[in-house]
């Protein structure tokens, strides 16, 4: 915008809004600014102040502003010609010094206004930090701030107060009219100050605390003004206080109950924050009303027993049972009581409607259930075709410490607006008892508040005084309402406070001594409520006697029924059924994994077939890659991504789901695969190949992610866990970039099934291959996922029996694979489905070999018949005459090509023989054996291209030395502790030596 039109916009919005200012005070009209701008808010209003002062008297401002309001193109603007402007028929003309008083009294109060508008503003933008949201009265956020501002002052006794310099007291009784950016007239069109005042601090400086001005849609600032605002807007009638104070009463007594019965038992109670039961029920009631059908709830430690009972509606019987040690029924190492999950349909008497309430199982390292709860809620949403987020909603609870110092809290929550990720709107809320185990705010973050993630995500945060209970279950409902309406992320922070040490077995004297000589003096918060209920007549003290003993009775009662019970069942703490599923299934069959020939024909014709390029135009290159596709395919032979469409193509066909995401899937990071081809000529179009393959088939979700890998692997677990008859695939762009997903491999993706019987058929592919790009880019870090693998290593199976493969598979905790043919990668994707159980699969796939000539497969390797090989024994001239072989390799991996090739320029391929171990867990103890006793004269190596400290050497060594009964040694790259060489020269000198090793007879 030119300096002339800028200067314009500025005079009209000037004109504009000093005549609504003026004419408002004349008239005590409605005053609202029309014409939104960029001109608004504070920053017009003092503009406007400042060029009335401006015009007036020039030098009464600081001399920079006069080139900018000279600049102005015409004479200076005048009050006067905005009077003669709007209402030229009314003025008539004065004398000198009758025009000049009229002046100074119109600016005065133009002045006045600005500032009582200024001041209403300040209370919506800061008030939250002068907010009385710590029951314990220790700090407010403004202190916070000034306390680091001022880090070398002494700040005691500076008062916070939000101010205004131009008003005081003497303005107090006169009236103002309320601009149309605050609600707290309601009906009323005018207040004086001190009305204003008032209400504005009963709004934003009590118990809740509304961080919302900084959010971008007007609209949702709007609601939560009304919400807030409206006089009235917080008032309960007398059956929800009564609600209330019973819910109140439950969740206390729960933890007394607790805490009488198992005194040192370990549960992280909620003592001092029991009012979150009042939030949950609260969002619970509202969210039937507003149509939700199913929330997915997830949560850490703190409070955990009381929500499960009193939100997810438990047997109070089957978690006093908990607390005694007993024999499980199901097989699995199972888990502590407080990270259990549960599911019910719960019948909301409020409402009159039925709502699944979901809890996720999760484990003890704090946030990672938060992605995985949020993919699991995106894929109830898509089983029910709930594309709006109208019926499952999740919830997410954290404690301060945790939300506001783990990373993958931001890596959820930024995936909010994403397309393929959204759940359209989660509610967190933050347990926020003011302390982490045992530090304090300000040693474990560096904002006032523990929410402040949520000002990235563009989500209203609300502060409540945990005390102040009628003030939670507002917040919960607008929170709720908020959610519904605009579908997007809101945080709840309940400020509240843990009375006693981190767990039971904590003394906080230790490290918090003044904060907790505080709460020792603090009442519980059913007392507090109660009183305030007496003192207005709303209970009396029969009431609440009897909900406590009829509670306490409850309570007894299934404290005997947990007496009689023997066994612990893992089975009753599933959070997500697989109705029917196990049963519909044989256990002992796996499904043909092989395909028709008509199947593969269909599939791999229209994988190689670009669209008309009337309609769409693709780049030249991928005609390229299509032609040599169509070369292949009329070979009869596939290449890795061809091996891929047929697996995932036929699936799709057979009505099975598939989701596929990671960093750049679509195209394949080794542009490899091309599932979406991009028209050069109109920007956004795409043509998805494999959505379009059959009429009926299943919906293919593949996506591109965020670069975020804790994030998204977290949220395609939680989306496998939905159903068996769904293909979720997690792809890494290198395979060590899983290496920050860490915490979702060790405490889901490896042992979800033993801890909480909840199996998932997730395959995270990894590339892996040392081939000289450099340390992290060259290792999958498979000894990694090896490791974690739980199976006996003196243990070898009974051989002989037919079903041991599939046996192994069934008490296997994931599979790990590295396979080496497109047709065994195909295989491998089918039996996922083909199973009777559901397993993770670790997959190092090819970097290299995704167009290597070794990584081919005839199409005839894909027919029925034709199933996963666990590992391809020797089938070249090695095998013909056995006798004759010196050396027997076996090997995983794409150290196969390096072996093939060499053997071949040696012409050693009569006397190296060559055995690919394709899955290494559960290890195929039996084809191996065939192997070892077909070579009897030959010497007996492992060969890998990684260091020998890495890679699955270790893991191979135990199991073929055991079966085998005698040593065998490695080939390899010597120990290092980098996983490759990073130098080219050092690269070549490494494969050169392996080679040399290779060939040596
Ligand atoms: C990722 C992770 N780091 C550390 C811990 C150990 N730990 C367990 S609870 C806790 C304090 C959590 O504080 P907060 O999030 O405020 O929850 P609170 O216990 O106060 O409810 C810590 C450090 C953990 N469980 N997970
Ligand atoms: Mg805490």
């Amino acid at each position: 915008m030119s300096l002339t039109r800028f200067s314009c916009v500025i005079r009209a919005t000037q004109k504009l809004q000093v005549y609504q200012w003026a004419w408002s005070c004349k008239h005590k009209a409605d005053y609202s600014s029309r014409a939104e701008s960029f001109l608004t808010g504070s920053n017009v209003n003092y503009l406007e102040a400042q060029y009335l002062d401006w015009a007036k008297t020039k030098g009464s401002i600081d001399s920079s502003w006069d080139n900018f309001y000279d600049s102005l193109s015409g004479p200076a603007l005048q009050i006067e010609d905005i009077q003669d402007e709007f209402s030229p028929t009314t003025v008539k003309p004065k004398s000198k010094q009758d025009t000049s008083k009229d002046k100074e009294a119109i600016t005065e109060k133009i002045k006045l206004h600005l500032a009582v508008q200024n001041l209403i503003r300040s209370y919506q933008a800061r008030g939250h930090l002068l907010a009385k949201t710590d029951p314990l009265g220790l700090s407010l956020a403004a202190s916070y701030i000034m306390k680091s501002k001022n880090a070398t002052l002494e700040t005691k006794g500076l008062e916070c107060r939000i101010v205004s310099r131009e008003i005081g007291e003497k303005h107090m009784d006169m009236v103002f009219k309320l601009p149309d950016r605050t609600c707290i007239g309601g009906t009323e069109t005018e207040l004086s100050l001190r009305e204003i005042i008032h209400r504005l601090e009963n709004v934003y400086c009590r118990s809740i605390g509304t961080e919302y001005l900084h959010l971008f849609d007007i609209d949702c600032i709007n609601f939560i003004r009304e919400r807030m605002e409206t006089p009235g807007a917080l008032d309960k009638s007398v059956e929800e206080k009564r609600l209330i104070m019973r819910r109140l009463t439950k969740a206390v007594f729960l933890e007394k109950y607790f805490a009488t019965k198992w005194p040192a038992e370990k549960r992280f109670g909620l003592e001092g924050g029991e009012s979150m039961v009042v939030m949950l029920e609260e969002i619970v009631d509202t969210s039937t009303k507003l149509g939700v059908e199913s929330i997915v709830m997830a949560m850490q430690h703190r409070g955990r027993l009381n929500m499960l009972v009193n939100v997810c509606r438990k047997q109070l019987t089957d978690i006093f049972a908990q607390f005694k040690p007993m024999e499980p029924k199901e097989a699995g190492s199972g888990d502590i009581k407080y990270h259990l999950g549960t599911y019910i349909h719960r019948f909301i008497r409020r409402t009159n409607k039925y709502i699944k309430v979901s809890m996720s199982a999760n484990p003890s390292h704090l946030e990672v259930v938060s992605p995985v709860v949020v993919g699991k809620t995106r894929a109830e949403q898509y089983w029910k075709g709930d594309n709006n987020g109208d019926k499952v909603m999740a919830i997410i609870m954290h404690g301060d410490a945790a939300f506001s110092g783990q990373g993958v809290v931001y890596e959820t929550m930024h995936l909010g607006n994403l397309p393929a990720f959204t759940t359209h709107g989660s509610i967190h809320i933050v347990c926020n008892n003011q302390i982490g185990y045992t530090t304090d705010p300000r040693f474990a973050r560096s904002s006032p508040y523990c929410s402040d993630v949520a000002k990235c995500v563009d989500a209203p945060v609300f502060h409540v005084n945990a005390d102040d209970a009628e003030a939670v279950a507002h917040v919960a409902r607008v929170a709720i309402e908020y959610r519904c309406k605009f579908k997007k992320d809101v945080v709840l922070d309940l400020v509240c406070y843990r009375r006693f040490g981190h767990s039971e077995e904590d003394e906080p004297m230790f490290t918090q001594p003044f904060m907790y000589k505080k709460i020792k003096s603090m009442q519980t918060v059913d007392k507090i409520y109660g009183e305030k209920l007496k003192a207005e007549g709303i209970v009396t003290d029969a009431d609440v006697k009897g909900w406590e003993k009829e509670y306490m009775d409850t309570l007894n009662r299934h404290f005997e029924l947990a007496k009689k019970v023997t066994k612990l069942s893992i089975m009753d703490w599933i959070d997500t059924p697989w109705t029917g599923f196990f049963e519909a299934r044989d256990p002992k069959k796996v499904e043909e994994t092989g395909i028709s020939e008509t199947s593969i024909n269909t599939i791999s014709r229209h994988f190689c077939k670009a669209p008309e390029p009337w309609a769409f135009e693709v780049h030249k290159g991928v005609n390229r890659i299509l032609a040599n596709r169509e070369k292949m395919v009329n070979e009869g032979v596939a290449d890795w991504a061809m091996g891929e469409a047929l697996a995932f193509g036929s699936l799709l066909r057979d009505k099975i789901h598939i989701r596929f995401t990671g960093e750049d899937v679509e195209r394949g990071t080794m542009a490899h695969r091309h599932h979406v081809y991009h028209h050069q000529g109109v920007d956004g179009a795409t043509y998805r190949v494999l959505d379009v393959l059959y009429p009926d088939q299943a919906n293919y979700a593949l996506h591109n992610s965020s670069l975020s890998e804790f994030g998204i692997l977290g949220y395609e677990v939680g989306y496998s866990y939905s159903s068996p008859q769904l293909l979720t695939i997690w792809e890494a762009q290198y395979g060590d970039f899983a290496d920050t997903a860490q915490p979702v491999f060790d405490t889901f993706i490896c042992n979800g099934e033993s801890k909480w019987v909840c199996q998932s058929g997730i395959v995270v592919q990894l590339p892996h291959g040392v081939d000289g790009a450099g340390p992290e880019h060259s290792s999958g870090r498979v000894e990694r996922y090896l490791q974690a693998c739980d199976d006996d290593e003196d243990n070898i199976p009974d051989l002989d029996d037919k079903e041991m493969a599939l046996k192994q598979l069934r008490s296997a905790n994931w599979i790990v694979c590295n396979v080496t043919t497109p047709a065994n990668y195909f295989h491998l994707i089918r039996r996922q489905i083909a199973l009777p159980f559901r397993k993770p699969v670790i997959l190092m796939t090819p970097k290299v070999g995704l167009k290597h000539p070794f990584y081919r497969s005839k199409f005839s390797e894909f027919l029925p018949g034709t199933c996963f090989q666990r590992a391809i024994p020797e089938a070249g001239p090695a095998s013909k005459k056995p006798e004759c072989v010196k050396k027997l390799l076996f090997c995983s991996g794409k150290v196969a090509i390096t072996i093939d090739e060499l053997r071949k320029e040696k012409k050693l391929e009569d006397q190296i023989a060559m055995c690919r171990i394709e899955q290494l867990f559960p290890f195929p103890y039996d084809i191996v054996l065939q192997e070892f006793c077909k070579y009897e004269c030959a010497k007996v190596y492992f060969c890998q291209e990684e260091h020998k400290n890495q890679g699955p050497w270790l893991f191979a060594k135990v199991r073929l030395e055991n079966l085998f009964g005698k040593k065998i040694e490695c080939i390899s790259r010597p120990p290092s502790a980098a996983s490759a060489t990073g130098i080219k020269w050092m690269h070549a000198k490494e494969l050169k030596e392996l080679k040399e090793k290779i060939i040596k007879i």
